[in-house]
């Protein structure tokens, strides 16, 4: 065993990410892959209030010669982005993202990375300070973990929060094919930042054209598929407290573009960057927090109000899914003449739009195969007409049996708009 101080100074083997001798990776702990459907069990980490990753999971640790020990497999996965559309991405252990890796301030932590891919990469720990070497640059830090290859990585935990995991070797494609995950650091002392309820995702975003699985990974802004954790609405899991709970979300931006995330009926602080927590005395209250690609958000509140409250991306186009972007602007045309020329070719075609696009969140489209109308969802009063960066805070007095997605706030008695 190789003692703190040794370490610190860099001593013999672990001044960078080394590549692994088959003697040493037989001693590796198995990888263990992602749970199927929701299934989730919490790491188990006694006495410290786990982070929930929102349609995630975190990957199981072991300790072992002073350390917790991690297992990643870089890899190609399939992956469903919300029922009736599935992607060919890659990521890890599984799925994309990667699991959250779970672990406490102060601790050695080591992390084994196995390339199933057919090219090069490397895992850097964004945000984290580790020694220069553990960086994961590809050709800075290290040479690029070949195909086949296991490398580890070995570092102590010196800051609590949250960072995320990406490669830094052929970035543009392992990104955009959705290699990334969650990093949470938990204070050493368990009274620190506590809260009731700690939630987590990354945004990430695709250009996945109809009718195909695989993102084109040369897109540089006009993606149509945009993501928290490679899901989008109604594929998002809601999130859930009760009435007076504190309640953390952290948000991590491994997208290209920003975005302003809102929370409905409550205002919360910004309260951690991957820098570290922010000071009380510089903390405002906000109810929309822009993140921008390569930044980490953590916000707080205390869930005060009972209701299904929305929980989006502010641009709006962020909001939708895939298909409808590219109809053509038809509000206030009269286009009934083209409607009975064009029903003579297409059984059963409507010109779409002249009044607005609330009804495409209530017809059946009929779509191309693998793809997701704009709008979706159903809610207790009708279509939702959302996708893509949208889920739901559900805010209730009590614990809530059965699926949270089928459990609709009726707040009887309750103030609600209303028909005159
Ligand atoms: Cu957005």
């Amino acid at each position: 065993m190789i003692s703190r101080r040794r370490f610190l100074q860099g001593g013999a083997t672990l001044i960078g990410a080394q590549a692994m001798s088959a003697a040493a990776q037989a001693d590796l702990p198995a990888p263990t892959m992602a749970p199927a459907g929701t299934e989730r069990p919490p790491p188990a980490m006694p006495g410290i209030r786990t982070v929930t990753t929102l349609n995630g999971w975190s990957l199981p640790s072991r300790m072992r010669d002073g350390a917790r020990e991690f297992h990643l497999v870089a890899q190609p996965v399939a992956q469903e982005i919300a029922p009736g559309m599935q992607a060919n991405l890659w990521g890890y252990n599984g799925r994309s993202p990667g699991p959250t890796l779970q672990m406490v301030e102060g601790e050695r932590v080591r992390i084994f990375v196995t390339n199933r891919l057919a090219e090069p990469t490397t895992v850097h720990w964004h945000g984290m300070p580790v020694p220069n070497g553990m960086d994961g640059v590809a050709g800075v830090t290290q040479a690029a973990i070949a195909p086949g290859d296991t490398w580890q990585y070995e570092f102590i935990a010196r800051r609590a929060g949250t960072f995320m995991y990406h490669p830094h070797a052929d970035d543009m494609m392992q990104m955009a094919m959705g290699m990334m995950g969650c990093i949470v650091v938990h204070p050493k002392d368990a009274r620190t930042m506590r809260v009731d309820r700690d939630y987590a995702f990354l945004i990430n975003a695709y250009d996945i054209r109809p009718d195909t699985q695989v993102p084109r990974v040369g897109t540089m802004t006009d993606f149509n598929t945009w993501t928290w954790n490679s899901r989008v609405f109604p594929g998002i899991e809601p999130l859930f407290a009760l009435r007076g709970e504190r309640v953390r979300i952290r948000i991590g931006n491994l997208s290209m573009d920003s975005h302003p995330i809102h929370l409905h009926g409550h205002s919360f602080e910004v309260t951690g960057t991957d820098g570290g927590w922010v000071p009380k005395s510089a903390r405002w209250p906000e109810v929309t927090v822009d993140v921008a690609p390569g930044q980490m958000r953590v916000i707080e509140f205390i869930a005060e109000e009972a209701g299904d409250w929305a929980l989006h991306c502010h641009k709006s186009h962020h909001a939708m899914n895939a298909m409808g972007h590219g109809v053509p602007t038809m509000l206030g045309t009269d286009a009934s003449a083209a409607q009975s020329t064009l029903r003579s070719m297409v059984p059963g075609y409507m010109p779409m739009g002249a009044n607005g696009m609330h009804e495409m969140a209530s017809m059946r489209m009929s779509l191309p195969d693998n793809t997701l109308p704009m709008m979706s969802g159903q809610g207790p009063y009708g279509p939702i007409g959302m996708g893509g960066m949208f889920t739901l805070l559900k805010v209730r007095d009590r614990a809530v049996q059965g699926p949270l997605e089928n459990d609709w706030y009726d707040g009887a008695g309750a103030a609600r708009a209303r028909k005159i």
